[in-house]
């Protein structure tokens, strides 16, 4: 049976928050649709500036993120925007309105030029009046929804409204039609994915789970690598086919690379509603409460097995 993104979710959530994922789900129309010519107009590179995150700034990172804004910033129920894009986020003066829309426009910007999957990543908190600003660092568990849209050979969106996990695919007519429902992650999987570039500088905790993996010392199984490089496509791997993906700290990052706010936490809302898990070492993401919009957390997210096993790993370092 034919059911569109906004079919199943008229039956499930309210028309506002039905409405925010109505102005995504354009977004990621325009977006996609970006990506598949962009090798026939002036739309690889970089446009000479960098962002808030100190990195050289897409030309798509700004096409995305300006079509982001447009779409969501039409809408009456928002109270507020935060892009990784953007220094500050942008208030919208509705009153009444109960939204807070956090993303990442196009996550994975190094794969941009070489036709490789990239997504746009978003978080949705709910805001009840009173301090904003506290709203928008609510703490991973407060989302009410969050999902990614990965732009490769297919268009899809995968979400959650914190009823299970399903996945919507951007069919000829423009719709994002049920492609897949109540998805679950496999328990333990066959891949682990990370820059292992970066390995000599983790902590030795992570070396030591590593190398206790590739032994098959987790029940047995062996393991192949996996690395993408974009977030939304090595997490999207993870989702279907099970495994670990791990941005541990390093010596340059020792906070970890991938935002809390627009990264880790809408991933670890989709894992854990499709039975896997997510940490920053010790600690399980949602959990953590945000000091800023910007900051960033180590991430290991994945099958419930590999990350509890990291985590007892972590803890006994
Ligand atoms: P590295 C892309 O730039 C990104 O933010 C994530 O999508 C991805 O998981 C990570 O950085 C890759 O980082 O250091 O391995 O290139």
């Amino acid at each position: 049976m034919r059911v569109t993104l906004e079919q199943q979710l008229a039956g499930a959530v309210d028309a506002d928050l039905t409405a925010v994922f109505g102005a995504i789900a354009l977004a990621a129309r325009e977006i996609e649709r970006k990506i598949r010519l962009a090798g026939l107009s002036d739309t690889y590179g970089a446009v000479g500036a960098t962002n808030v995150q100190g990195e050289q700034q897409q030309k798509l990172d700004v096409f995305a993120n300006d079509v982001m804004m447009d779409e969501l910033g039409k809408l009456n129920c928002v109270a507020a925007l935060v892009s990784e894009e953007d220094e500050e986020p942008v208030i919208c003066d509705h009153p009444g309105s109960k939204y807070i829309v956090i993303f990442d426009p196009l996550d994975g910007s190094s794969n941009i030029d070489v036709n490789v999957n990239v997504g746009t990543i978003f978080s949705i908190q709910e805001f009840a009046g009173g301090d904003l600003s506290a709203a928008i660092l609510q703490p991973g568990t407060k989302q009410v929804a969050a999902g990614y849209v990965v732009y490769g050979p297919s268009c899809v969106m995968v979400m959650t409204t914190g009823d299970g996990v399903s996945g919507f695919t951007l069919d000829d007519t423009g719709e994002f039609v049920r492609s897949s429902e109540k998805m679950m992650m496999p328990q333990q999987g066959p891949y682990y994915s990370t820059n292992e570039a970066n390995a000599s500088t983790w902590p030795d905790a992570y070396r030591g789970y590593l190398k206790m993996l590739l032994a098959g010392e987790l029940n047995g199984k062996t393991y192949s690598s996996r690395y993408i490089g974009s977030l939304v496509a090595d997490f999207h791997r993870t989702l279907l086919k099970g495994g670990v993906f791990l941005y541990p700290p390093t010596a340059k990052v020792p906070n970890g690379k991938l935002r809390l706010l627009y990264e880790a936490n809408p991933m670890a809302m989709v894992a854990e509603q499709a039975g896997g898990a997510a940490v920053n070492g010790p600690t399980r993401i949602m959990e953590l409460q945000p000091e800023k919009i910007h900051q960033r957390t180590p991430l290991i997210v994945g099958s419930k097995a590999e990350v509890e096993a990291l985590q007892e790993a972590v803890a006994q370092e």
